[in-house]
């Protein structure tokens, strides 16, 4: 009955049954879609969830990983560090003996050393007095030297005036007997009882010495105004040194023949001892003398020697 009041009901409202089967698909599909992406949306969640607890199961994993590392570092840490302070209190003892080694080595050297500075203050002493003898010895010494070389220059002097008194007194014998003793070697000029050899070219006094040695003369010594005069005759016009000198005591003047000084032609104002100190005599080209520097070079240089029989 009610499905034919149904069927009756039906044709009279078409429209409104399409609409109503309309709205329950569009519901029914947007119950669907809905479900679909509730369980779309529910999936996902779990997913991310699931993710997440994998995640985090990975991350305690690795925690207790790096825990059990941290564990086992530190565990070696410390028994490293525990092998590092026996290995430093071992050292600590073994510095500690050395050190007592060192202390009572330190105590034997400073002992020493005051043995050694008493030692040395003995030496010192034995030192100074044995400086002060030293310099006693050495005052003799030169006491004696001095006393020697003054002997010995004196009997030096007293052998050269002999030679010349001898050969003096041989010439005078040889012309009492008649011989002719007035025999100069070529290029000496006599005069008197003695040759003369005119010598040129720059000297200073110690080389015009030595030249006259060599030629077996003496720088000359003068004893009288007539040898003075011969010899201003042929004096060199630019100054001749002469055997004639102060070295030792100032104006104490010595002639090379040994001779006294008995006889002498210096220069208004000479000898004067001038500039840096004047010990050895030249003879100007008017005969005066004149004291001068020894070191100065002089054209003219005189030297004589006795006349042979
Ligand atoms: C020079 C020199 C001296 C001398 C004086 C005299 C300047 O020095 O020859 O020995 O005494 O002249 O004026
Ligand atoms: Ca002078």
């Amino acid at each position: 009955m009610e499905e034919h009041a149904y069927s009756v009901e039906f044709p009279k409202f078409p429209r409104r049954r399409r609409q109503c089967c309309q709205r329950g698909t569009l519901l029914a599909l947007l119950g669907l879609v809905t479900t679909a992406m509730w369980a779309g949306l529910l999936t996902l969640l779990l997913l991310w969830h699931w993710e997440t607890v994998q995640k985090l199961k990975q991350l305690e994993k690795t925690a207790a990983q790096n825990d059990l590392e941290t564990v086992q570092k530190l565990k070696q840490l410390e028994k490293t560090a525990a092998q590092n302070v026996s290995q430093v209190s071992k050292d600590l003892e073994r510095h500690k003996g050395e050190q007592v080694a060192q202390e009572s080595q330190a105590a034997k050297m400073s002992q020493s050393m005051e043995k050694i500075q008493d030692e040395q203050n003995r030496m010192k002493s034995q030192d100074s007095e044995l400086s002060r003898n030293l310099n006693g010895l050495r005052e003799d010494l030169s006491d004696l030297q001095s006393q020697g070389l003054n002997e010995r220059r004196a009997a030096l002097h007293t052998l050269d005036r002999l030679q010349e008194e001898v050969a003096k007194l041989w010439i005078e014998l040889r012309v009492s007997n008649g011989s002719t003793c007035n025999t100069c070697p070529d290029d000496w000029v006599h005069f008197q009882k003695k040759c003369y050899y005119f010598g040129e070219g720059p000297k200073r006094w110690i080389q015009a010495r030595f030249a006259c040695s060599k030629l077996h003369g003496r720088l000359v010594s003068i004893h009288s105004q007539e040898e003075q005069d011969f010899l201003t005759r042929h004096a060199n016009k630019k100054g001749s040194w002469i055997g004639l000198r102060d070295l030792n005591i100032e104006g104490e003047f010595v002639w090379m023949d040994q001779n006294p000084l008995d006889y002498s032609n210096w220069q208004p104002g000479e000898p004067n001892n001038g500039g840096q100190g004047e010990d050895c005599v030249m003879m100007r080209a008017s005969g005066h003398w004149n004291d001068a520097f020894c070191g100065s070079y002089l054209d003219g240089w005189v030297c004589d020697r006795l006349v042979t029989c």
